[in-house]
């Protein structure tokens, strides 16, 4: 089984390095880094942690299309689990042993949550507006599909190879919602999605989108939501 882990990139330098180093290579057979044209030194760090596959874009093209490049080059390497993580050092990278075990024990996607302990979330220091607009969506989406995960939003979960080649991801957005729209593709293709617990940092260096670009975020999901309900989904 070949692991490849992606990482969508964008001014992530200060981070890089510390999620690099923690990630378990002894599982992991490959690292791909897509760089969304990032205004840091992100590109020059990625080339002194000597990852081996980086791929950059030539203009900002937004969160889902950084993801759309990394699925694209892990499916290339010829990838059968991709684990994409976000290089800001949010989500521990130690997990990916854990979520990569639970691929292998028969799970097509897994999500690592950082709600599934519900109040620890904010104990750990997510901000309680992200957390109650998170229960919020999580809750309307779980009744809309009859289904029963902890959250639609984490920016850390494993694909097995299948998955990715079966959903036509390029026909989704190139901002943030992407992220919604595979899981709720992967409903509708009858995958098996697991969650595994997963404590996340809010420091600077972890959490830049404010308010604003969050409220228009959670939107977005009402919005494709009720249009894919409608459809039947
Ligand atoms: N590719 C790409 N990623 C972006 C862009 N804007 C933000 N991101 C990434 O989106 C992810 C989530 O943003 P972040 O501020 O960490 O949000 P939070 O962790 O949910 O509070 C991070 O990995 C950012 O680097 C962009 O324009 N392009
Ligand atoms: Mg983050």
């Amino acid at each position: 089984m070949k692991v490849i882990v992606v990482l969508p990139a964008y001014n992530c330098a200060k981070s890089l390095k510390k999620t690099i180093s923690e990630i378990p290579h002894d599982i992991v057979n490959d690292i791909v880094l897509v760089d969304d044209f990032s205004s840091d030194d992100t590109l020059n760090v990625a080339k002194e942690c000597r990852i081996k596959h980086i791929v950059k874009h030539n203009k900002n093209l937004g969160y889902g299309a950084n993801q759309k490049t990394c699925y694209d080059t892990a499916l290339m390497l010829d990838a059968d689990i991709v684990v994409m993580l976000h290089p800001d050092y949010q989500y521990d990278p130690n997990l990916i042993t854990l979520i990569v075990d639970k691929i292998l024990q028969g799970a097509d996607i897994v999500l690592a949550s950082r709600m599934l302990k519900g109040w620890e979330a904010v104990k750990n220091g997510m901000p309680l507006y992200k957390y109650l607009c998170n229960r919020i969506l999580t809750m309307f989406q779980n009744i809309c599909f009859k289904k029963h995960l902890s959250e639609y939003h984490t920016g850390y979960r494993a694909y097995r190879k299948d998955v990715l080649m079966s959903i036509k991801y390029h026909d989704f957005s190139n901002d943030f919602i992407f992220d919604n729209q595979i899981i709720i593709e992967a409903f509708s293709k009858g995958y098996e999605i697991q969650e595994i617990y997963c404590p996340a940092r809010y420091d600077n260096l972890s959490s830049s989108i404010k308010f604003l670009r969050s409220a228009r975020y959670g939107c977005q999901v009402v919005y494709y939501t009720i249009k894919q309900k409608e459809k039947g989904k």
